[in-house]
């Protein structure tokens, strides 16, 4: 009797180590091109960080935050049109559609860095951290970047700080 229940847990230890080697992390299922981060003048509060993701898994996935040390806090945002004007807004989380590339870019979703603790130099490396649903995450290394400013609303003058500028 003792030893039939010693060999039951045996097996179940074993198949728990198994069902963990074979399921895959979200971060690893999700392929990060291209990221940087934009430059912004000495004394600006805050910075985004852009982005393309693809989801190379059969399923839906989503990025729910990030991390940096760059700033004080980093969330995730989109830009919607309210009454003609181009505005910011925190998002829970991004869809990551399997499959189906998701761009952060000006003007849409992005990583927000609010409350910047360093100068961003354009060429510095600057590391973020992408959280996934299921806890998983992603570190990479986004250069700092000058974007050219082809369209007004595209400066997230959404944000009260960047009025004083
Ligand atoms: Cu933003």
């Amino acid at each position: 009797m003792m030893k039939r229940r010693l060999v039951s847990v045996t097996g179940l230890v074993l198949m728990t180590l198994c069902g963990l080697a074979f399921a895959q992390q979200v971060a690893d299922l999700v392929e990060v091109k291209d990221p940087y981060v934009r430059a912004v003048p000495p004394g600006q509060p805050n910075s985004a960080s852009f982005m393309a993701l693809s989801n190379t898994d059969a399923q839906g996935h989503a990025l729910v935050a990030a991390e940096s040390p760059v700033s004080k806090v980093v969330e995730l945002h989109t830009h919607t049109m309210e009454d003609g004007m181009m505005r910011m807004r925190q998002v829970e989380k991004i869809e990551l559609p399997a499959g189906e590339p998701v761009a952060l870019q000006p003007g849409g979703l992005h990583v927000m860095l609010i409350g910047l603790q360093q100068e961003l130099v354009p060429g510095a490396e600057i590391p973020i951290t992408l959280v996934f649903e299921d806890g998983s995450k992603l570190s990479i290394k986004a250069p700092v970047r000058k974007l050219q400013m082809h369209m007004k609303h595209m400066d997230h003058s959404g944000h009260k700080d960047h009025m004083k500028h």
